[in-house]
Order: structure tokens, then C-alpha cells, then sequence
């Protein structure tokens, strides 16, 4: 199938726009959800993404497309999938994933229509390419490939795909939730990816406690465990759980949040030749819809994240090693000014009672977003109290417990990106925000403790490159 919607704006419309991010992904202007299909297809890797092309706001959901030779510098390619009037999916292309069928790319996404008395009807599609830059897909004919959700249960949603192959048969896991009861994932399997056979839930959780309907499942091995995330309506975040995965059953070992930071949602990973598990995240805004409509864009790609077994069951996170091409010019102070910067920042412990960086700083104080810790309760947070003088924007702090063993120092990777801030804490947490200065000159960085002195260890400020110079 060639799409027929609109292509897409250039990207030189919005580029002066200073809240645009620079080295984080983003379409070239309107809306933007989770990540679908990632794939690397012979040694490039492809990013789709749930994009509406005709307006900044969730709706008409489409699958746009980038390539990229590394992870960082990306290429716009046409849309992907386009809703088919009259069809399982006129509503829109929800979320899904691609894989290798046997030197064939196959998609398989969730198709939505209305049903006459207003509920969305989900159901799972398939589509193939021909081509090996993965830019022109086919539907196939018979869709939907499953006719209806499993019988008996009361169901919030049936959505979102990972698929995998084990001895000669094809797996999907879908997500969805039990009315009354939780999330939960099903299973189904198949000889041909057309017929597929119901099996059961994998994993069903508390609604009180792990959310209603569990979104955008990824299930997949990590060292010598089994990972799975959902992101559950209404938690506004990711889990994870680290268990086992044995006869088709998943059994949650640990549980913990992919990023705390308010702003993380809806990630699919996938492996890559180096079999390294790469996670991309949706990064939504922290602005109300009149914002986004006068911005003229919504939503961004969160930085390449590798993904690590910890001993000590835990998951582990990293950014991409290919972001450091983006460093350019490099100092060991904070003389350095900037709206896209990388700060790696690291801590000795202290008798501080807070301590930590303050980015996007104003020269009299007046802006200024502060990413704090707190040894006596371990309390790593982002503050946005003051991070814009726009009062229209969102503020609310957010922040995750990172406890250091003794003698342990703190590292922070600090990701300041315009309008995104992404920080890694010593490589087992992470916390995204976003943030709206105001003022052209809020570009500072500066290192604050409370209550005490706090003992820096190591300091390094790069200035980044925008990945877009040479797209533009
Ligand atoms: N976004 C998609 C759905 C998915 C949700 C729709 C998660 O497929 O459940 O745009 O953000």
C-alpha cells in the first residue's frame, strides 16, 4: 500500500522554534506517540511511530517512519501505514511491531474501527514490504488475522503486539485488561502468522496496584531472565517486571519503573546485531493542547536506551554509546552554556542533606529546573517549580528512590535538550521531564548542595550537536 495522506512538512517550519528539541527524534511537525516497529533491516535501523499528519493533537493515527546508519542521526521516510476507509483499521493504525518472517518484513499492528454503538473495535493486522528500505508496505487482504478477542472475559482493550518465533511456531502476545481484575497479556500462537490460536494469559495483575488495562506489552529475554513491560492506563507510566518465563507463563520476580520522571511512556525494545535490547520511549508534553496546536508539533522520541540484566535482578539502563558523536565542544566546569547540552556529573558522598545540578538556569535565577538528591531518604527528583515563568505549563515534581550502597558515588548523565531533560543515575534509574523557559537567556548550569558541602568527583559538559543540520 502507497499512502495517500499528506507527506510530511519540512523540517525547517518548526526548526527555529526553541522549545524543538534538537537531538532527540521528533517528526518534522504533528503529533507523535509510542514507538512501533523497530526493527534493524539489513544494518539500518527503522523507527516507526504512531503520528497523526494532520494536526499536533492524538487522532488519525497513521505509522510515520525514520531510518537511521546509528541510532542518532535519523532520515524522514514516507508514512508508513495509513488508515484504509472502510476497512478493520479506518479508525486508525494503532501500535505494533515488525519482524523478520523468513527474509520477508512483516508488520503486525493493531487495526481499529468503530463499532455502530461508539466502542473501538481492535483487532490484529498484518502488512509486508518488498522493498529493503522498508517504505512501501502492503495490508494483507484477509485482515483482521484474529476475528474477535478470546471468549469469556470482560475486556477493556486488545491491543499492541510483540511477536517472536520458538521451535517453527509464531507467538504474539497482546495487551489488554480484565474488567473488575487488572492488565493482563494474552498469548497466541501460529504455523503461518494468518491463523492464529488462542493459548492464555501469560500475566494478570492487581488493578489496584499494576493499573487496568496494561498497553504496548514487550516481553523479552534479558541475560538468563525474562523482562516485561506494560505501560498501564491509568498509572501515566511504565513497569517493569524481571522474572521467569516458563511454559508460556510469565512469573514476576522484581518490579520496578522504566522512568519516573512523569514523561516516559509507551516504549517497545528491540535486538540488535550486537544483540544489544535498544528501548525507545514516547516523551509527551508537559503543556495543554493550545500550546501544542500554537507550536504546530507534540511528542518525542526519548534518547536510544541499552538495556542491562543487574545483579542484583534489577534492570539496568544506559543511553546509546553512538550519542557521544553528538558531543562537540567539551569542558570540565560550568562555564558552559546551553539548551542542548550533555552533563555527566559525579558525586562523592557526602554530609550534604541535598545536593545536585541546575539546568536551563537564568543569569538572575528567575528560571531554573533543578535535579536534586537526597541522601537521608535516597530521593532523586526533578524540580520545575521554577523552571519556566510561563504559568500555563505543567510543574508537578516527579522523582524515583535511588539507594547507594555504602561509599557508592552518584552519577548523573544529564540529557538537556531544549524542551526535554533526561537523566540516568547510576545506570539503574532514569527520570525524563519536560520543561518550557521563557527566557532566550536560560541557559545555565550550575551545582547547588544544602546543608553541608557536596564533593564532586567528576564533571565533564559537552554542547551537542543537532542531529537535523544535515537533514534540514
Ligand atoms: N497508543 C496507541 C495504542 C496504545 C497507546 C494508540 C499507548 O495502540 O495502546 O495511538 O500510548
Amino acid at each position: 500500500m502507497v499512502s495517500t495522506a499528506p507527506g510530511l512538512a519540512s523540517r525547517t517550519l518548526l526548526g527555529a522554534d526553541p522549545h524543538r528539541p534538537n537531538y532527540h527524534f521528533l517528526p518534522p511537525s504533528n503529533w507523535m506517540n509510542d514507538p512501533n516497529g523497530l526493527i534493524q533491516w539489513q544494518g539500518q535501523y527503522h523507527l516507526f511511530y504512531q503520528y497523526n499528519p494532520f494536526a499536533p493533537v492524538w487522532g488519525a493515527i497513521h505509522w510515520g517512519h525514520a531510518v537511521s546508519e546509528d541510532l542518532v542521526q535519523w532520515r524522514d521516510l514516507p508514512i508508513a501505514l495509513a488508515p484504509t476507509p472502510g476497512s478493520v483499521d479506518e479508525f486508525g493504525v494503532f501500535s505494533g511491531c515488525a519482524f523478520d518472517n523468513d527474509r520477508v518484513p512483516t508488520i503486525l499492528y493493531t487495526g481499529v474501527r468503530k463499532s455502530a454503538d461508539g466502542p473501538r473495535i481492535e483487532l490484529p493486522c498484518l502488512a509486508t514490504s518488498a522493498d529493503d528500505d522498508l517504505v512501501t508496505w502492503q495490508k494483507y487482504p484477509g485482515n483482521p488475522v484474529i476475528a474477535a478477542p478470546p471468549p469469556g472475559f470482560d475486556l477493556l482493550g486488545f491491543r499492541d503486539h510483540g511477536v517472536w518465533k520458538e521451535d517453527g511456531v509464531w507467538y504474539q502476545v497482546i495487551g489488554s485488561g480484565i474488567r473488575g481484575v487488572g492488565g493482563t497479556v494474552f498469548l497466541y500462537r501460529s504455523a503461518d502468522l494468518v491463523h492464529w490460536e488462542y493459548v492464555h494469559p501469560i500475566c494478570t495483575g492487581d488493578r489496584n496496584q499494576t493499573g487496568d488495562i496494561w498497553e504496548c506489552p514487550d516481553l523479552f529475554r534479558l541475560g538468563d531472565r525474562h523482562v516485561l513491560m506494560v505501560s498501564p492506563i491509568p498509572l501515566r507510566k511504565t513497569l517493569y517486571f524481571v522474572g521467569s518465563f516458563r511454559e508460556h507463563r510469565f512469573e514476576a520476580q522484581q518490579q520496578g519503573v522504566v522512568d519516573d520522571g512523569g514523561y516516559f511512556y509507551a516504549p517497545q525494545s528491540f535486538t540488535d546485531d550486537r544483540g544489544r535490547r535498544i528501548m525507545f520511549g514516547w516523551l509527551w508534553e508537559g503543556r495543554d493542547e493550545s500550546a501544542q496546536h500554537a507550536a504546530g508539533w507534540a511528542g518525542v522520541m526519548s534518547l536510544p536506551r541499552v538495556l542491562l540484566p543487574r545483579s542484583d535482578g534489577a534492570l539496568g539502563v544506559q543511553p546509546a554509546p553512538e550519542l557521544r558523536s553528538l558531543r562537540r565542544r567539551h569542558t570540565t566546569k560550568l562555564e558552559v552554556q546551553g539548551a542542548a547540552l550533555e552533563i555527566a556529573a559525579e558525586f562523592l558522598p557526602s554530609q550534604a542533606s541535598q545536593y545536585g545540578l541546575k539546568v536551563r538556569c537564568a543569569p538572575d535565577g528567575s528560571e531554573e529546573t533543578l535535579i536534586t538528591y537526597d541522601p537521608p531518604t535516597g530521593l532523586l527528583s526533578i524540580d520545575r517549580e521554577h523552571s519556566s515563568l510561563d504559568t500555563s505549563v505543567h510543574r508537578e515534581p516527579h522523582g524515583t528512590h535511588i539507594e547507594l550502597a555504602d561509599g557508592e558515588n552518584l552519577t548523573l548523565q544529564v540529557f538537556v535538550d531544549h524542551s526535554v531533560v533526561e537523566v540516568y543515575a547510576n545506570s539503574r534509574a532514569c527520570l525524563t521531564t519536560r520543561i518550557y523557559p521563557t527566557r532566550a537567556d536560560s541557559l545555565g548550569v550550575e551545582l547547588f548542595a544544602l546543608g553541608g558541602p557536596a564533593q564532586l568527583h567528576k564533571l565533564d559538559v559537552w554542547e551537542m550537536a543537532s542531529i537535523w543540520d544535515r537533514t534540514a
